[in-house]
C-alpha cells in the first residue's frame, strides 16, 4: 500500500490549470507595462466642479474657445440638457485642442467621432482630452450616454479648416 499522499489531477486539468495561471501572468504583465513603461493610466477627474454654479462664474460661464499661442488652444465645454456648450468651434488644421468638458445637470457623454476622444461627463467633475488635429474636415461631437428626451440631439462639431 502506498502512503503518498498528493492528490491526482488529471493531465488535462493540470494543463489548463497552467495555461491560467499563465494567461494571468501574462495579464498582470501587460497591465504593469501599459502603466509603468507607457505611462497609460485611468482617467481621473481634472478638477471638482459644483454643477448648480458651475454655468454662473469661471470659465464655463463663457464656455468656447481660447488660444494659448498660435496652434494652441483649450476649448470649455458645456453639457447640459439637451446640448453643448458651445455648438460649433473652428481651429486650423495642425491645432493642439484641451478639451475641458463638464456638465451642468445629469451625466452626459462627450465622444469626438472619428478620433479616439470618448469620456464620460459627470456632473462636478471636468473632464480632460488633448487632441491634434491633423486632417481639416468636421469632427462632430455627440453624447454618448443617454440622459433624456433630447439626447439624440445633443451634438456639436469641430470645423478643422485647411
Ligand atoms: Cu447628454
Amino acid at each position: 500500500m502506498s502512503t503518498k499522499t498528493s492528490m491526482h489531477i488529471d493531465p488535462y486539468e493540470r494543463n489548463w490549470m497552467i495555461v491560467s495561471i499563465v494567461l494571468l501572468l501574462g495579464f498582470a504583465t501587460a497591465i504593469a507595462v501599459a502603466a509603468f513603461a507607457f505611462g497609460i493610466q485611468v482617467p481621473s477627474p481634472e478638477q471638482r466642479v459644483d454643477p448648480r454654479t458651475v454655468a454662473e462664474s469661471g470659465p464655463w460661464a463663457e464656455p468656447g474657445l481660447r488660444e494659448l499661442s498660435p496652434g494652441k488652444y483649450e476649448a470649455y465645454i458645456l453639457a447640459r440638457t439637451w446640448l453643448f456648450q458651445p455648438r460649433e468651434i473652428t481651429v486650423p488644421v495642425g491645432s493642439k485642442v484641451t478639451f475641458y468638458v463638464t456638465s451642468a445637470d445629469v451625466q452626459h457623454g462627450f465622444k469626438l467621432q472619428n478620433t479616439n476622444l470618448n469620456v464620460q461627463v459627470i456632473p462636478g467633475q471636468v473632464s480632460k482630452l488633448t487632441i491634434t488635429f491633423d486632417e481639416p474636415g468636421d469632427y462632430n461631437y455627440i453624447c454618448t450616454e443617454y440622459c433624456g428626451n433630447g439626447h439624440a440631439a445633443m451634438f456639436g462639431t469641430v470645423h478643422v479648416t485647411p
